[in-house]
């Protein structure tokens, strides 16, 4: 862990406050509201989230966001992307998080992610932006186009290609120290720390630069389509298992897994990416915390047929009670639990954004 200066910064706070305190740990992360968590999410994040919870250092703070506006840069049904943002906050509330120790709201409820996103877009460079890989994978484009393809600018809207900036915005605009995603996620967080450095350059040294925390876990990929990541937003509902399928879906979603011909167990992801997908899924919840070539090794004797019986005994035990927590949340106090959690949420992440946005808007002269 890398240890923080003390950078104590003389301006008028909301608080009275003239002092802005950037030692304390502060974690933040996101998930997109675009249908429910799966396995993926958990593994890559969600479970990391909770487990930060159990962080010693008393002064941590943590934040965790149901990011409506990222969802929004593929159109969204209104009607639907207000249910599936109550079931996110269900299901983070389901696998453990707790409003008493992690601030949990929609990013839309505080407009300062909007406001500093748009002050680090008038630093952020547009060549770097061209260059990463979200947007090209969203528009089902190679990771080799480039903006001046064929086609690209008619497709691409300045909301998906300008993403990363939101996202960098949402961790700044929160002082997070620690960023904890996927491994997809990694190049944004290189981006949102390039926007630290353009904009501190720009306006002095008030932005800090977050750490990723990488989850240990493997990317995992899709059931149906192997060489592709778990989706969230995937028409296939097989191709996913989700933290609220039932013991029966998850047994038939396992079964259907595409896999190959050699009936046999091995970790090779290039040449058998369906096989080494499940060994994945598998070290998810594996007790001893082995990963998917140790577990390969453990199951070389075995049958393909006993590989997706043991992924979905592991994965039904694993997300055992999650489904249960997740209906009785969504239903708490006719569902007005949900909404508590979200206003009281949103308060505390206002109340943190503006800190640092009276500073930003001092140093830029808004
Ligand atoms: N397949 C995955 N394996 C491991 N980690 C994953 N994450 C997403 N998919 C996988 C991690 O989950 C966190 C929340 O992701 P998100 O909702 O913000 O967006 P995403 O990465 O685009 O997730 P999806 O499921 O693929 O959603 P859609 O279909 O809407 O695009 C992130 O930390 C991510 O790394």
């Amino acid at each position: 862990m890398h240890s923080l200066r003390r950078l104590t910064i003389g301006v008028s706070l909301p608080s009275g406050r003239r002092t802005l305190s950037t030692s304390s740990k502060v974690v933040f992360s996101g998930i997109q509201p675009t249908g429910t968590p799966h396995i993926g999410n958990y593994a890559g994040a969600i479970r990391e989230w909770v487990k930060l919870q159990h962080d010693p250092d008393e002064n941590c703070r943590r934040f965790f966001s149901v990011v409506d506006l990222h969802a929004i840069t593929n159109s969204q049904y209104a009607p639907q992307l207000r249910q599936r943002k109550r079931e996110t906050l269900a299901a983070l509330l389901a696998t453990g998080l707790d409003p008493k120790k992690s601030v949990l709201f929609y990013q839309s409820s505080v407009p300062a992610h909007t406001e500093l996103m748009w002050i680090l877009s008038c630093t952020a460079s547009t060549g770097y932006l061209s260059r990463m890989t979200q947007w090209k994978s969203k528009l089902g484009l190679s990771p080799h186009t480039s903006l001046q393809d064929g086609g690209v600018k008619a497709s691409l809207k300045l909301g998906l290609f300008s993403y990363p900036v939101l996202q960098a915005a949402d961790i700044l605009v929160h002082r997070a120290t620690h960023v904890p995603v996927g491994d997809d996620q990694r190049q944004h967080l290189e981006f949102a720390r390039e926007c630290v450095t353009n904009f501190n350059h720009a306006y002095g040294p008030h932005l800090r630069p977050p750490q990723t925390i990488i989850s240990s876990s493997r990317r995992i990929m899709s059931l149906q389509q192997p060489a592709k990541k778990m989706s969230k937003s995937d028409v296939d509902p097989k191709s996913c298992i989700l933290i609220t399928d039932t013991p029966e879906e998850i047994r038939r979603k396992v079964m259907a897994a595409l896999t190959d011909s050699m009936n046999f167990v091995s970790f090779d992801p290039d040449a058998r990416p369906g096989v080494s997908n499940l060994l994945g899924i598998l070290s998810i919840f594996d007790s001893s915390g082995r990963d998917p070539a140790q577990l390969a090794k453990v199951l070389e004797n075995r049958s393909l047929m006993d590989l997706k019986q043991l992924v979905t005994d592991a994965a039904i035990s694993g997300l055992q009670g999650i489904r249960q927590r997740y209906i009785g949340f969504l239903s708490a106090d006719e569902g007005k639990y949900i909404d508590w959690v979200e206003a009281e949420g949103a308060r505390r992440a206002r109340e943190n954004a503006e800190e640092t946005m009276v500073l930003v808007r001092q140093a830029t002269g808004l």
